[in-house]
């Protein structure tokens, strides 16, 4: 298997789809206007991260590209609850782009406590023997969603997927306590813009 070249193109959309989300919190910026975009994360998986998940999966080498839908990954940080569905909805109305699976992990937690919006989605990409239309995930979450997520994936680095229950305990009562934090933060937010309105009204 040549991964170099068949890696290239995921490369090229993950790049591009990097630049584009990147566009749309400059614009915000520019506008002064809150972002729903805090920042944005992107990867292409390494070759052990396929071969082990085709593996588990028992997927064949000829069918990885159709069968794993994140070999290009996309992460965008908010700091709200609503930007999530504020950036849905803008991913929705692009025309570059077509969303052929959404899962909702925000409303629907998992049971590991695990909290995120997915998007697949399928990207044009021109490469040197034409146009390719490859398959991406875009996982969309806020910076409390995204700090849990980052400790709960090294800690399951770490007992390679068979995390103890006690500390599989303590990490779902953690995952609350984020959402619990989310939750604080839309209310302050929306009593302070709440508060703007009446200063303006005035
Ligand atoms: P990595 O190392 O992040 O790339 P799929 O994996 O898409 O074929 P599945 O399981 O239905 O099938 O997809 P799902 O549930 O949308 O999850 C895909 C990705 O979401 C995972 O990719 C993780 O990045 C993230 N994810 C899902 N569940 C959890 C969780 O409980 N904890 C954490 N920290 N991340 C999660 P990979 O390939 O598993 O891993």
């Amino acid at each position: 298997m040549n991964w170099g070249a068949l890696l290239a193109p995921y490369t090229q959309v993950v790049e591009e789809l990097k630049v584009k989300l990147k566009g749309i919190r400059k614009q915000f910026e520019y506008e002064s206007r809150h972002s729903p975009i805090e920042f944005i994360t992107g990867r292409v998986k390494p070759v052990p991260s396929i071969l082990e998940k085709a593996e588990s999966r028992q997927i064949k080498m000829t069918d990885i590209e159709q069968k794993i839908q994140d070999i290009a990954g996309l992460r965008v940080v908010c700091q709200f609850v609503d930007d999530i569905y504020t950036i849905v909805e803008m991913l929705r109305s692009r025309d570059d782009l077509s969303i052929i699976e959404e899962k909702d992990y925000v409303s629907e937690k998992k049971d590991s406590g695990y909290r995120s919006y997915h998007l697949i989605i399928e990207y044009p990409v021109e490469t040197i023997d034409g146009r390719k239309i490859l398959m991406a995930e875009i996982q969309i979450r806020t910076l409390a969603m995204n700090f849990w997520a980052t400790n709960e994936h090294s800690l399951n680095y770490k007992y390679k997927g068979r995390i103890p229950t006690e500390v599989k305990e303590r990490l779902q009562r953690a995952a609350e306590a984020a959402f619990k934090l989310d939750e604080e933060m839309s209310k302050i937010k929306s009593e302070v813009q709440e508060a703007q309105r009446m200063f303006h009204r005035k």
